[in-house]
């Protein structure tokens, strides 16, 4: 059984994975055998990725790579296939938010969020595809969102960024299925990382932060999501245990999307 599970051999980059989500998601993938290869957007957010893998214990690779430039994408993963090896799993994690009213917005603010949501996915996934094609197989996992499926105040761009990677996962499972690679999501819930740190922020008389209360009430679970609890279901879709599940996204979200909210 465990043995599906296996991804001993196989190479696994995750982008944007110094810390949070994507830090945890390549430390589960190491701990089912993967060689893990990371980049961030400079060489001092490297370095501390680098050193928060090594304080866990686990050798990973690190490169400088702004995944939004194709130019700097396509030269990283040649760089890799060079030192490391062919890329079997691709995680597709680098992600930025804005919280601003749509109409407040700037048109280049809008840009910038398609840019390092669904552009960059788009950028990796092309430069991996051709080598995973010619070794036979391949996996591909993009980080979607709630919001590839719900609306919220403030987060038109995002929103509209994670719906389009959505259907841009599907689309890469329905152009290369055939050649044996599987292209699925990670829906995360509301996961407790710095990029929703200000949501959780203590109101100055010590209570919680409404939007905070708001979502326990919105989650069966009773709980925000940890970068842990994306683990397992990434394993999941790295491994061959999922090699007939492909254009699906796996919602991690401890029920959110099941869920009405708790009654008043
Ligand atoms: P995070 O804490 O902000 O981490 C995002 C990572 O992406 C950071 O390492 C960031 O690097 C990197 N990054 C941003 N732009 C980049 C670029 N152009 N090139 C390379 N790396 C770049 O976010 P997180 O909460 O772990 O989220 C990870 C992913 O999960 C994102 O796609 C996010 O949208 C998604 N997600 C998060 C939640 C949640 O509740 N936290 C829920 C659903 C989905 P820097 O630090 O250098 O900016
Ligand atoms: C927000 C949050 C969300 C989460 C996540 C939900 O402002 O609503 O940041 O967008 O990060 O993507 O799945």
């Amino acid at each position: 059984m465990s043995n599906l599970f296996s991804l001993e051999g196989k190479v696994a980059l995750v982008t944007g994975a110094s810390y949070g989500i994507g830090f945890a998601i390549a430390s589960a993938l190491h701990g089912a055998g993967a060689t893990v290869v990371f980049n961030d957007i400079n060489q001092e957010k490297v370095d501390m990725g680098l050193k928060a893998y090594a304080d866990a214990g686990i050798t990973a690779h690190g490169y400088v790579c702004d995944v939004t430039n194709e130019e700097q994408v396509q030269a990283m993963v040649a760089k890799i296939e060079e030192e490391v090896g062919v890329i079997d799993i691709l995680v597709n994690n680098a992600g930025i938010i804005k919280r601003i009213p749509m109409v407040e917005m700037s048109a280049e603010q809008f840009r910038q969020v398609i840019d390092v949501d669904l552009n960059a996915p788009f950028i990796v996934s092309k430069a991996v595809i051709p080598s995973m094609i010619k070794k036979g197989h391949g996996k591909i996992i993009n980080i979607c969102s709630m919001m590839s499926e719900l609306g919220r105040e403030t987060v038109s761009a995002y929103a509209a960024a994670k719906g389009g990677l959505k259907m841009l996962t599907r689309n890469i499972a329905s152009e290369y299925g055939e050649y044996n690679i599987q292209c699925n999501g990670i829906g995360p819930g509301y996961i407790a990382t710095p990029q929703t740190a200000p949501l959780r922020e203590k109101q100055p008389d010590g209570s919680r932060h409404p939007f905070d209360s708001f979502i326990i009430a919105k989650t069966p679970a009773g709980r925000w999501g940890e970068a842990e609890d994306l683990g397992g279901p990434a394993v999941f879709l790295a491994s061959d245990a999922s090699n007939f599940v492909n254009g699906h996204i796996l919602y991690v979200d401890g029920g959110i999307l099941a869920y009405i909210g708790k009654q008043p």
